[in-house]
């Protein structure tokens, strides 16, 4: 009520209110003023870890400012917003990135050396946030710096993990893997909402009754309560004001001490429970494109629904509107199945809490919900058995059954007799147990659902939701492709690129509008544009091999060909298409006489990736790639010819490394088989050249950039299910390179070969699911043509340049401004300059 303060109380707020300037004095200040105090340290015991804390300290006095500002902005326009429900978000570093976007690089840099540390040791220190295994995590996350940048009124809701994604280590070879106990110092890029409360309840029993007005009602008794604490990460858009949250929910028991059970004498028993209570947002599960049925994945998922739910209701209902504005003011986006009870649970708040009639309810709730569906993989689909949901929702699980009695009801109307429809269709599996399966659930809850890439959105429509089109249509399903943030991932990783494309094109609008690259290409032929160009590129790659040193040992030229490919390690992705053609190069350079070699581009192949921990093929794999290394990286005879190396714990800050210096980069999945990809589209930005498979994104990136400049191969999508059908009728692959190659490992050329024995079995025997021997001619024969357009220095720096140019339509920027204009029907919200009160 701040009207009712006193003149004068108002104008101490406003006399005193947080003053932080931008300039590099005012930083030198912070700076010290939080080595001081915030750490409580002095210039005598402070190393390059508190340098990194104090200048985050002072980046977040700065940040929350803009955050406040915004809130304050977007509860006074109320204009609608958008919610992005994701169990990922996989940001990485943050100093760096907001130091660009808010315009500080510079005046801290300055500062800090000043101080007595570089910026570069100071941004070394920061540990990644991993709260996310792959692409649909960092997707999440360029998404948000786009919605900051557009000013979009957005919020991120997700999940608190203790521990990130795992770290990967090395050992003989094998992946082991280690904790991520990322908290481990102070976090200052969250605030901790501590009076930001919400109960979430599990088990229990429905109850009917019925109300004063006669009507019959459900009520969820019983059960355990747990509590959701808030905690908001500050998201800056780039040359906005614009910052907005993700707010991630951290688990806590209800009370403290359970004071009977204490005096009871039953301690263990009371801190067990709380143990438990924690236990839910522990860790992240750390499959990729792989459904795990664990009870306590549920439970993560509907803890951090139910409270995202819970606040975004209470958010809607202080502006006092009637329940049918709802869909005007909010639009949530489901990142994949994870967030679908959502649906459920919003239905169960209208229909129970609210008292609203059952098709009035469902109508605010189909309105409000639009489902991304990122993969095809039918491991990946989740389903839930249904005594499980019985036994931790009830309530929910009733719901469900009621959503899907009136979706088949309305089924049998439009489309009569045909009960095998009403099957496939059905939310519920008939099996033994029965089971939920989500995607259907998504569908039927949301007014829109879209795929990540053209092929992938194509493809869902013939495959895994073909049925839906007989009943909805077509116009229900759309493509949004993907898209990635020029700031972080050409701006941040590249700077000398970065520099230089400002200065050939006069400004920094580029950052803004990805589009403007494609004034590069009257460019192309200017020499001194074209040697600034290479040099970068060269100066990227000496940092690389540097980094190849340090974490691998292995010493590699800066001038060979990079051919990278880093991403998880799956089946479907073909790590170990392109470890066997490693096999096949590295016995062609074993026969080649010195003259001969002598004409052979030099090639560093880089792997890098984390196989989940129970992902077995996956993991012999990794070894597999190690032991070719190891034999590859320690013959003479092919004197520095061949490089091989695996670049442990890939994530986020490796990944900015590695990017900006590839000069090829393999996406080359079994067709049909990768979503999207984003990966591809960093890469291309950063002026590396693709080898690829006719996949996902890269088709579209092939459109863009023109068939000179990308190098793809191998069999298409619509011939795959043939060619898996072919393969029942033989023993053994039928690419004779292949067969060679499989011979060789079998000889125990890279060591005992019984240990790759499973691996080289996933080939045969009427096998080879995801198509390697079908495919392996064409990518050798590519690989080739890889080598002889790399002679070509002149023609190589061309595409290069020619890549780059080209890739505006891969902003994420372009993506977010589809869903918003197309489905979330939201307009930005500039924010408004206020005073402190
Ligand atoms: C993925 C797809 O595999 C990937 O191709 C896509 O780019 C990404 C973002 O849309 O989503 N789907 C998925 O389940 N994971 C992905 O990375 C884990």
């Amino acid at each position: 009520e701040i009207a009712k303060l006193p003149k004068e109380t108002l104008a101490l707020w406003e006399k005193y209110g947080a003053d932080e300037s931008d300039d590099k004095e005012s930083f030198q200040k912070s700076f010290i003023r939080h080595v001081t105090t915030t750490l409580a340290r002095s210039i005598y015991n402070i190393d390059n870890f508190s340098a990194y804390q104090a200048t985050a300290h002072s980046v977040r006095d700065r940040l929350i400012k803009r955050w406040n500002e915004t809130q304050q902005t977007h509860t006074e326009v109320d204009s609608k917003r958008v919610y992005y429900l994701s169990l990922e978000f996989l940001l990485g570093r943050s100093l760096d990135n907001a130091l660009l976007n808010l315009g500080l690089k510079d005046n801290y840099g300055g500062g800090i050396k000043e101080l007595g540390f570089t910026m570069e040791d100071v941004l070394e220190q920061e540990v990644d946030a991993a709260l996310g295994n792959g692409g649909l995590g960092r997707l999440a996350a360029c998404y948000m710096d786009s919605l900051a940048t557009m000013d979009y009124p957005a919020w991120g809701y997700g999940l608190r993990y203790t521990y990130g994604i795992f770290q990967q280590r090395l050992k003989d070879g094998y992946q082991i893997e280690f904790p991520d106990y990322w908290l481990n110092f102070d976090n200052p890029w969250e605030l901790p909402r501590l009076d930001v409360v919400v109960d979430v309840q599990f088990c229990g029993s429905v109850n009917r009754y019925t109300d004063e007005e006669g009507h019959e009602r459900y009520a969820w008794e019983g059960g355990d309560t747990l509590q959701a604490i808030a905690y908001d990460v500050p998201i800056p858009g780039y040359g906005t004001k614009n910052c907005i949250n993700i707010r991630l929910w951290s688990s806590k028991p209800k009370r403290q001490f359970d004071l009977t059970r204490f005096n009871e004498g039953q301690y263990e028993q009371a801190v067990y429970e709380q143990m438990q209570a924690e236990n839910i947002t522990a860790v992240l599960y750390p499959n990729d494109n792989h459904m795990v049925g664990k009870e306590l994945r549920l439970k993560q998922q509907y803890f951090w629904v139910a409270a995202s739910l819970f606040d975004i209701v209470r958010r809607f209902k202080k502006s006092e509107k009637p329940w049918s504005n709802f869909p005007l003011q909010v639009a949530i986006q489901l990142n994949d199945t994870h967030p679908t009870l959502a649906i459920v649970e919003l239905q169960r708040i209208l229909v129970d809490l609210e008292g609203i009639g059952w098709d009035e309810a469902w109508a605010i709730v189909t309105q409000t919900f639009a489902f991304t569906n990122h993969t095809i993989l039918p491991e990946a689909m989740e389903r839930w058995p249904v005594p499980m949901i019985q036994y931790l929702l009830p309530r929910h699980m009733q719901i469900i059954f009621d959503i899907n009695l009136f979706f088949l009801q309305k089924v049998e109307k439009a489309i009569p007799n045909n009960r095998d429809l009403l099957a496939k269709l059905s939310i519920i599996e008939e099996s033994t147990p029965q089971f939920v399966r989500m995607a259907h659930l998504a569908i039927v809850g949301s007014h829109r659902v879209n795929g990540v890439a053209a092929l992938h959105s194509e493809l869902i429509k013939q495959t895994i939701f073909k049925d839906f089109i007989q009943f909805y249509g077509e116009s229900k399903f759309e493509n949004k492709t993907n898209g990635i943030t020029p700031r972080r991932w050409l701006h941040q990783a590249n700077p000398k690129l970065s520099e230089l494309i400002t200065e050939t094109l006069g400004s920094k609008n580029w950052l803004k509008n990805l589009d403007l690259l494609k004034g590069l290409k009257s460019h192309v032929n200017n020499k001194d544009f074209r040697k600034r160009w290479v040099a970068a590129k060269l100066s990227n790659k000496v940092r690389l091999a540097d980094y190849i040193q340090k974490a691998t040992g292995v010493t590699v030229n800066s001038n060979a060909l990079f051919d990278v490919q880093v991403k998880r390690i799956h089946e479907y992705k073909r790590q170990f298409m392109n470890i066997l053609g490693v096999i096949h190069r590295y016995n062609t350079l074993k026969k080649m006489t010195s003259e001969e070699r002598a004409c052979v581009v030099h090639r560093v192949v880089i792997f890098g990736g984390k196989a989940a921990p129970g992902y077995y093929i996956a993991k012999l794999v990794i070894k597999l790639i190690n032991s070719v290394a190891e034999v590859v990286n320690n013959d003479n005879s092919i004197e520095d010819s061949l490089k091989v190396v695996f670049i442990p714990d890939y994530n986020v800050s490796v990944a900015e490394i590695i990017i900006p210096a590839s000069d090829i980069s393999q996406h080359i999945s079994t067709a049909g088989t990768e979503a999207s990809g984003t990966s591809n589209m960093k890469f291309v930005l950063n002026g590396g050249l693709i080898l690829g498979t006719v996949d996902g994104a890269n088709i579209e990136i092939c459109e863009e950039i023109g068939d000179d400049n990308i190098f793809m191969f191998g069999n298409l999508a619509h011939q795959v299910d043939d060619l898996r059908h072919a393969h029942r009728y033989r023993s053994v692959p039928v690419d004779p390179s292949l067969q060679a190659v499989i011979n060789d490992i079998e000889s125990g050329q890279f060591g005992d070969s019984r240990i790759f024995a499973p691996l080289i079995n996933t080939l045969t025997h009427g096998k080879d699911y995801y198509l390697i021997s079908d495919d392996f001619q064409s990518y050798l024969d590519t690989q080739k043509l890889v080598d002889e357009s790399y002679k070509d220095q002149e023609g190589w720096t061309t595409k290069s340049i020619m890549c780059s140019a080209h890739m505006g339509k891969f902003s994420s920027d372009r993506a977010i401004q589809e869903y918003a204009d197309q489905i979330w029907e939201i307009k930005p919200v500039p924010v408004m300059t206020k005073k402190h009160i």
